[in-house]
């Protein structure tokens, strides 16, 4: 990395010096040859660092498509944020229904705006209601997992950490409780402008949209309730591609309105869990693009790309009205997985721009019927080797460290009143062979373990192989005081086959 730098430095300053004839005097900025320099912000090592001024101020959230007011501000403060994780059953498609995972109650979360310098007093809470614990990664934030370290937060429970904000731009967070994916796939993420200490130049219009892939077990618009399938998820194969965390969330009476004459500004981020946008406007060309959502700009772009956990923002002119259509110019996407939004330009027309014709009403009136084979299920694992018992408990104890232990702790001991403790369990020992039925196909409503009663819900675990479900099984039935023993992989195998009567259906 270092190296590169070393090298690109000089091979930049000489192309700097190769394009003497370019004619910039049109642009604003400055020459190319200056640009090098002068533009530099200093990263996290230069900006307006001084202690908090003034009052503590608690910063506006906004829900998508709209951005927080300019921070307006020339000085640094402290200022407190309050985001609540709730899961809620919100339409994703016509007639389909999914359980979200959010920050704020929408997908993607709240956006957060703050300035350079700011220091942020972050507050995680987790609706009692919750099922799952979570916590936040704000790209924005220098320290361990971007606070993740710090803001793990169970059903019901509230955490806190301060960060000051180093680097100004536009930054993604989500959620980073295991299993990631799953999180960021259920909707955990959002954005968090950073404002440079001067601020972003004014405009006419703000708007925040992100996108996001989704992984649902029916079919694309198959209706009711979907649950999410870690198969296609792991597979890289979604069910749905959208901005807004559902189709139809900025289309219609909900598309994003502006006028002809007006400069619009988007935050445009990618949540992913798994793809790359290629992010491009129908009838817009951006004047300007903060690529990866940094401080410098690229001008005249038609499509930019946004990255799985990045971000962008851009601008445009309108001059002439109709509507514009946000896509991912990964087009299947657009059209036969949700991935289409619209803007709304009203105003006058300009014949000499654009003759009048619109074709945005062929894109929209063709939205294509399903036409998503179901994705099949993955092959199982055929790994070969007989394992002892101990070979068994040693592989089984490194995979329950990265996948059990979030919710059940290194120890085995759980969490009160949310996570059932796996250490000395008279659950297992009534029946010992329930865990890999468990790991595999999950467990929700009420059960009494050791005395207790918990009502939750435990995902299902199927993108464990059997050789995994069988190691891990072994390594709990040989830790804790549990009563002992051994799961093979074809018992694991067997169990596979059977669904328990409350899995979901699908696949
Ligand atoms: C996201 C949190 C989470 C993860 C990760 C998780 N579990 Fe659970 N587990 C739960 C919850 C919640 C319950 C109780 C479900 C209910 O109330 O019906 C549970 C119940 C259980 C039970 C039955 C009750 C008991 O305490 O004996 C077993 C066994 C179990 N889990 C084993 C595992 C194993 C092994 C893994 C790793 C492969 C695992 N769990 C991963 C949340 C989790
Ligand atoms: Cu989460």
């Amino acid at each position: 990395m270092k190296r590169t730098t070393v090298y690109l430095i000089p091979l930049l300053a000489a192309l700097a010096l190769a394009l003497p004839a370019c004619d910039r005097s049109s642009t604003p900025t400055a020459t190319p040859a200056a640009d090098a320099t002068a533009q530099e912000t200093g990263g996290s090592r230069k900006g307006d660092f001084g202690p908090p001024q003034g009052e503590p101020i608690k910063a506006v959230l906004t829900s998508p498509p709209h951005v927080p007011p300019a921070t307006g501000r020339s000085h640094p403060a402290k200022v407190i944020v309050e985001l609540d994780v709730i899961e809620k059953v919100m339409p994703i498609s016509e007639g389909v229904d999914y359980t979200f995972w959010t920050f704020g109650g929408t997908v993607p979360g709240s956006f957060i705006r703050v300035r350079q310098g700011d220091t942020v007093e972050f507050h995680l809470r987790n609706m009692p209601d919750s099922k799952m614990p979570h916590n936040i990664d704000l790209h924005g934030v220098t320290g361990p997992g971007g606070g993740a370290a710090s803001s793990f937060t169970a059903p019901g429970r509230r955490t806190q950490f301060t960060f000051k904000a180093l680097n100004a731009g536009l930054y993604v967070y989500h959620c980073a409780t295991a299993p990631v994916g799953m999180h960021i796939a259920n909707g955990m993420y959002g954005m968090i402008l950073v404002e440079p200490p001067e601020g972003l130049p004014a405009v006419d219009k703000e708007y925040y949209v992100m996108q996001g892939d989704f992984y649902t077990t029916g079919k694309y618009r198959e209706k009711g309730l979907q649950p999410f399938d870690m198969e296609k998820a792991i597979d890289e194969h979604p069910t749905y591609v959208l901005f807004n965390g559902s189709e139809g969330s900025t289309t219609g009476d909900k598309s994003l309105t502006a006028k002809v004459g007006e400069t619009v500004r988007m935050y445009v981020g990618n949540g992913g869990p798994n793809l790359v946008s290629s992010f491009h406007v129908i009838g817009e060309i951006f004047d300007k693009v903060w690529y990866e959502g940094g401080t410098k700009y690229q001008e005249n772009v038609q499509t930019t790309l946004i990255p799985a956990g990045g971000a962008a923002m851009m601008e445009f002119h309108l001059e002439v009205p109709g509507s514009y259509v946000l896509v991912d110019h990964s087009i299947f996407r657009a059209f036969n997985k949700g991935a289409l939004a619209i803007l709304k330009a009203d105003g006058p027309e300009n014949k000499e721009i654009y003759s009048g014709l619109e074709v945005d009403e062929m894109y929209i009136g063709d939205r294509a019927a399903p036409n998503l084979a179901a994705v099949a299920v993955a092959a199982a694992a055929q790994k070969t080797g007989e394992l002892t018992v101990e070979e068994q408990i040693q592989a089984g104890k490194e995979l329950f460290m990265g996948t059990c232990s979030t919710c059940h702790q290194a120890n085995g001991q759980g969490m009160a009143g949310v996570f059932p403790p796996i250490a000395d369990s008279d659950y297992i020992k009534a029946d010992p062979k329930s865990l890999p039925r468990v790991i595999l196909h999950g467990l929700e409503g009420p059960v009494t373990v050791n005395g207790t009663d918990y009502n939750s819900i435990m995902p299902p675990m199927n993108q464990l192989t059997d050789d995994e479900i069988a190691n891990i099984s072994t390594y709990v039935l040989n830790s804790w005081n549990n009563p002992g023993g051994k799961v093979t992989k074809a018992e694991v195998a067997e169990m596979r086959k059977t669904k328990p009567a409350n899995a979901s259906a699908g696949h």
